[in-house]
């Protein structure tokens, strides 16, 4: 018998070697390179199907809220030396993360934030005094989260992402299309709460975004003493997320990418982990000396990629800002600041008595007792200055 070719590769199934089954992890599996659509200069990188350019008037809004948000943020750096605010934490830095997420998302979704947001804030509109309210040391957040769908600014590590997969998961039962932005640190990723959250969201399909801003340090606690994972972004295919990176200070593509990802949230698809690789330009709070454990010639490197700098470049280039612009631009925020420097100069007044309110919709009893005794030594302490 003659073999011919077809009968060779129609080989029988024992000879024939096995198909590779597709790997399921590997479209959960970020660009290997952070995504980016400017150069560090400015200069516009060639354009990608993945992830399209916004349109330029939402990029110039980019730009506008990038430059009072930083105008803010020396403010208010400023104003912890005044002794008017008890601690802040500046994004100075990672102004494309923080105004770019928040345009990435509607007014009716929700954003989790963590001590690290005033700026996010203030570019979603809240009030700035508002939004210092409680680095100022008051007892609430200053807004009503629920007006504002803006969660509290939350200290305690990670916690904002279970908050954040409990508010979404909630929200879809309702039959609402409401996505959950819950921004987090490099370090906050090692905690617990944060594998719970996107644990629980991956596995009831919560829409939440967890956006990472690696901004490199835990306090003083260095990247590399935090993860051996390649990047941050590798964290979701562990829980069944797709993931991706993105260049930090390149506020065009933190803005593709946060869109895209808030696009597949929204369309019912779950979960989605981005990792944006920035810096802290300054310490890490006010009561922070950060020459203690980074040097200056790190620092340095980072300013030449900043953000606000690099999309001016760009904005520049396509003809859509212009020296007047600028120059205006920089009145309105000199306007914004003086304008918060004189609120917050107000010596706020204080009821000691609302400490007890909004803590329960029913008080406790040991509450009213606790509420009565405070009453009672203020009325003591008002006599004695009476008598004195
Ligand atoms: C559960 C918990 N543990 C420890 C702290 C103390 N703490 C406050 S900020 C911080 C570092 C967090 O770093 P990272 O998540 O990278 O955020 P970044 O401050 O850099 O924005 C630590 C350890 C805390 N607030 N909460
Ligand atoms: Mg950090």
């Amino acid at each position: 018998m003659t073999t011919t070719p077809q009968a060779v590769r129609r080989a029988s199934p024992r000879t024939r070697r096995a198909a590779t089954p597709p790997d399921p992890a590997r479209p959960l599996l970020p660009n290997t390179e952070p995504v980016r659509l400017l150069d560090p200069t400015g200069t516009p990188l060639p354009a990608r199907t993945d992830y399209p350019e916004p349109p330029v008037e939402v990029l110039r809004e980019l730009y506008r809220r990038m430059v009072l948000g930083r105008r803010f943020d020396t403010q208010a750096t400023a104003l912890t030396k005044q002794g008017r605010l008890a601690v802040y934490p500046s994004s100075r830095g990672q102004e494309a993360c923080q105004v770019g997420a928040v345009l990435a998302v509607r007014d009716t979704d929700w954003v989790f934030p963590t001590y690290r947001e005033s700026m996010a804030l203030v570019a979603r509109g809240i009030d700035p005094v508002e939004v210092l309210t409680l680095l100022r040391g008051d007892w609430h957040c200053g807004y009503d989260p629920t007006e504002v769908h803006t969660a509290p600014q939350c200290t305690p590590l990670a916690t904002q992402c279970v908050h954040a997969a409990g508010l979404a998961y909630g929200e879809a039962y309702q039959g609402r299309d409401t996505v959950a932005l819950a921004f987090i640190g490099d370090g906050a990723t090692s905690e617990g709460d944060f594998h719970e959250g996107i644990n629980f969201a991956a596995v009831f399909k919560a829409p939440v975004v967890f956006f990472v801003q690696n901004n490199r340090y835990a306090i003083s606690v260095p990247l590399s003493r935090q993860t051996a994972a390649p990047s941050l972004a590798y964290k979701g295919v562990g829980y069944g997320v797709p993931s991706e990176q993105v260049d930090g200070n390149d506020p065009v593509a933190v803005l593709a990418v946060l869109t895209r990802a808030v696009a597949h949230a929204r369309a019912g698809n779950g979960p989605f982990l981005v990792e944006a690789h920035t810096y802290r330009m300054e310490a890490h709070t006010n009561a922070d000396d950060a020459s203690r454990y980074r040097d200056g010639a790190e620092v340095d490197a980072w300013r030449d990629r900043d953000p606000v700098a690099r999309l001016e470049t760009y904005l520049r280039a396509r003809g859509v800002l212009d020296d007047a612009a600028v120059a205006e631009l920089a009145e309105q925020a000199e306007a914004y600041a003086a304008d918060l420097r004189t609120r917050m100069n107000e010596q706020p007044t204080v009821d000691p008595m609302s400490l007890f309110d909004h803590v329960y919709a029913e008080p406790t009893p040991q509450l009213i007792e606790q509420r009565e005794q405070v009453r009672a030594e203020l009325a003591a302490a008002r006599d004695e200055e009476g008598d004195a």
